[in-house]
């Protein structure tokens, strides 16, 4: 049986021609044309990135290496009496676009074990940290305190060559992948459990060995396999993704460049989305004192945010133009696992009303809910009642796809990113503006 490494390396060496072809080829066929709007507005729907990993339709949402969300979570191998796959298995088909067998992901399961300890000095980083750090800064923090520990700076001190770099980075970015849970897991329990730390169980999968490690017992394993699988990807423009790509493409290995990504991660417009979502209904559940939420006072209470100036934390996205899948996907599982929960009922209702008044108020361009919407109720459900963990959990999931697209980056020789600025002055040239 081929290992994943064996099986990633044969699909890039069959790859590499690809890209070669179309640079020397087709370098100066145009794949679209840039506005001024885009220039000035985040670059919008610029095309000017590459990966195979995911791709992210505007009306049909994302496909991981082709499958829709539903097609993978049935493609993949599951863990024995759950209904969610293995994470590992997820990996590997992430890495190389093939899904793999039960065996093949049994040994990803094995490989992984052998790497998830987390070293003892990321511990007293932590420890030494003030306790109102926020999760996500400890997250990073302790993704950047690991970097000492990467094998491709050492070979490329070395001086190893540029057709070499695949291996290295493989390496680092299985060896990180590995440890995150169990990054995640140490946080959690330092910063809210009185630091009373659980050891890893060797029987266990990533997913199951996370929900061991967090001390909350089953489905939340399960619920931890399904969230990262869902966190994982959205094609490459994202922050954390783009920031992920852009910080590996100066060689940075791949500590720094999730630890990057992590940071952006954490922007309330991007992952801390999540959080806010539950302050947000957990605010207005306090507004109301103990009154019954109802469409009117739901209506009423979303007009007061953006007539403040704020935006309806989980709705809207840059790309999507539809109720992100990832959000049907999570509401699924409430309708079949909690379905008269009542933040899950306040959640419906907001879903049922903030798009039309997202429409009338006219700004936004999708009024559709996104994956943040619907995560966080899950989680408080299952006792995850400490909202400020929620992005940590979606940057241990949002991992798995930036360290495969950064291993791929890295393997195909993706140059250093390093786009044009101009000048206002320019751009009102360009427009004619005397
Ligand atoms: N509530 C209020 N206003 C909004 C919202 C919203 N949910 N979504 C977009 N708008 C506004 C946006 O602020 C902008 O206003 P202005 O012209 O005053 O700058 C206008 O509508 C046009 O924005 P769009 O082009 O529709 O959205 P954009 O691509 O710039 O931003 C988001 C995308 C996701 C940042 C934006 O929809 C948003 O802020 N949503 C709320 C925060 C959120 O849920 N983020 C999580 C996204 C998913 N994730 O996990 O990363
Ligand atoms: C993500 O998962 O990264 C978010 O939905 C944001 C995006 O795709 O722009």
């Amino acid at each position: 049986m081929a290992s994943l490494k064996d099986t990633l390396l044969k699909k890039i060496e069959a790859h590499r021609p690809r890209t070669t072809r179309l640079v020397k080829e087709y370098g100066d066929t145009k794949v679209g044309e840039v506005t001024i709007a885009q220039t000035v507005g985040g670059a919008r729907g610029v095309r000017c990135l590459v990966t195979d990993i995911s791709y992210l339709d505007p009306e049909e949402g994302i496909r991981f290496r082709g499958k829709t969300i539903p097609e993978t979570f049935e493609a993949m191998p599951k863990v024995p009496g759950s209904e969610y796959p293995y994470v590992e298995g997820f990996w590997y088909f992430l890495m190389t676009s093939e899904v793999p067998t039960m065996e093949q992901t049994l040994e990803v399961v094995k490989d992984f074990k052998t790497r998830r300890e987390l070293p003892d000095y990321v511990k007293g980083i932590l420890r030494a940290m003030p306790k109102d750090t926020h999760p996500m800064t400890m997250y990073s923090a302790g993704i950047l305190a690991m970097q000492r520990e990467s094998q491709f700076v050492k070979r490329y001190n070395e001086g190893m060559s540029k057709m070499d770099f695949c291996d290295p980075m493989y390496e680092d970015c299985t060896n990180l992948m590995a440890k995150l849970p169990s990054l995640a897991a140490f946080i959690y329990r330092l910063k809210y459990k009185n630091d009373e730390q659980i050891e890893a169980n060797p029987d266990l999968d990533l997913g199951g060995n996370f929900a061991h490690q967090m001390g909350i017992p089953a489905p939340y394993d399960d619920v931890a396999r399904m969230y990262f699988i869902l966190h994982s990807d959205h094609e490459s423009g994202n922050v954390s993704a783009h920031t992920t790509h852009l910080v590996a493409s100066a060689l940075s290995d791949c500590y720094y460049s999730l630890s990057a990504g992590i940071n952006g991660l954490a922007g309330p417009l991007h992952g801390l989305a999540n959080q806010e979502v539950l302050s947000w209904t957990q605010k207005f559940q306090e507004k109301l004192g103990g009154e019954e939420p109802t469409e009117e006072n739901v209506k009423e209470a979303l007009w007061d945010t953006l007539n403040s100036g704020q935006v309806i934390p989980g709705f809207g996205h840059a790309v999507l133009r539809k109720t992100d899948p990832r959000y049907t996907s999570q509401r699924e599982f409430c309708l079949k696992n909690l379905p008269d929960y009542p933040l899950f009922k306040l959640v419906s209702m907001i879903y049922k009303v903030a798009p039309g008044v997202l429409t009338e108020q006219g700004k936004a361009k999708n009024p559709w809910p996104n994956v943040d919407a619907q995560s966080g109720v899950i989680q408080w459900y299952y006792g995850l009642t400490e909202w400020d963990f929620y992005t940590v959990l979606f940057g241990v999931g949002r991992a798995l796809g930036v360290l495969c697209n950064i291993t791929w980056d890295r393997a195909l020789g993706y140059a250093i990113e390093r786009p044009k600025s101009v000048t206002t002055a320019m751009l009102e040239d360009v427009a004619g503006i005397k």
